[in-house]
């Protein structure tokens, strides 16, 4: 039971003690990225290890060996997680980094660098739906109230990992600085296919069309929810309690409508509205 109940408070923003250290952020600020990384950069919930699973496919042209049997975190890990320090091998070519930190962590020594950064986004009200039951089995996160309670304070960027909102903006008004792709969790669900096509012209990796088929066939929810490198079922019920739930759910679009009441979907609308007025972003979901 590693730090199950620290909270870290680093630059405005409470992680879990459990991953994140002070000296692990530090690691993450000042790291010095490959021109050939890519660096998967997501708010909690948005289709990280989705991500995670197409790039390690792409890379290794469709060959599933990785996938089947090294944990996600290990091959593609957060930046920000004390134990990636030791395992990102510097000698290694593409390699796969991911984080939930916002843009203002990691601007400075991105900047340094041409690495490629894909920025994957969720209809936030299926990332609160997805992060409340997170909490649920989580045990390094804290209780997350009823599901009214843990609405307000994600609303408010009072939950682990910060604001939604901030995170977002900060990113996508910034992406000229970047080799940047956006590109949303509903575009996969909508066609994976044509959406693995996408990240490989962004990667400038093309493949023939049968490997896009394996990686398309390897990354749908069933596939991914038996791989034990995948559904987390690795980590020990101490810190992430399987009884409770699954990290691998649902994977639908729209389950929100299952979760608010009118007059939630009406306050979260209104946040939205006042938030995100600035923001000219297209988004492929309606809310
Ligand atoms: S985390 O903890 O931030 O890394 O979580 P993250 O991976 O970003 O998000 C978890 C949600 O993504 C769903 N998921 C998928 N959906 C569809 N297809 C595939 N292949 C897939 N893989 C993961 C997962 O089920 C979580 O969503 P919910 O809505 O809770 O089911």
């Amino acid at each position: 039971m590693a730090n199950l109940d620290v909270t870290l408070h680093y630059s405005g923003i409470n992680f879990p003690g459990h991953l994140h250290s002070e000296q692990s952020m530090r690691f993450a600020e000042e790291f010095k990225f490959h021109e050939t990384d890519t660096l998967i950069v997501t708010y909690p919930k948005s289709g990280t290890t989705w991500m995670q699973e197409i790039l390690t496919l792409i890379y290794s042209d469709g060959n599933q060996t990785p996938a089947k049997t090294i944990p996600n975190w290990i091959r593609t890990p957060w930046i920000e997680h004390y134990y990636c320090e030791d395992i990102l091998q510097d000698k290694l070519d593409h390699r796969i980094i991911t984080t939930h930190l916002p843009y203002h962590m990691l601007s400075k020594s991105l900047k340094q660098s041409n690495a490629k950064v894909i920025y994957i986004a969720r209809n936030p009200m299926d990332i609160i739906v997805s992060f409340y039951h997170f909490h649920k089995i989580a045990n390094f996160l804290p209780e997350p109230g009823t599901f009214e309670e843990f609405l307000e304070n994600f609303l408010l960027g009072e939950v682990h990992f910060g604001s939604w909102f901030e995170h977002i903006k900060d990113w996508l008004s910034h992406r000229e600085e970047f080799n940047f792709l956006f590109i949303t969790y509903e575009e996969l669900k909508k066609d994976l296919q044509y959406s693995v096509k996408k990240i490989c012209n962004f990667l400038e990796r093309p493949l023939l069309p049968e490997t896009i088929d394996t990686i398309v066939q390897h990354c749908n929810f069933t596939n991914m929810k038996d791989n034990q490198m995948t559904n987390y079922t690795l980590v020990p019920n101490e810190i992430m309690d399987h009884r409770r739930g699954k990290f691998m759910r649902k994977g639908t679009v729209g389950d929100w409508k299952e979760h608010f009441t009118d007059e939630q979907k009406q306050r979260f609308e209104k946040m939205f509205q006042d938030k995100m007025s600035d923001c000219n972003i297209q988004f492929t979901w309606t809310l």
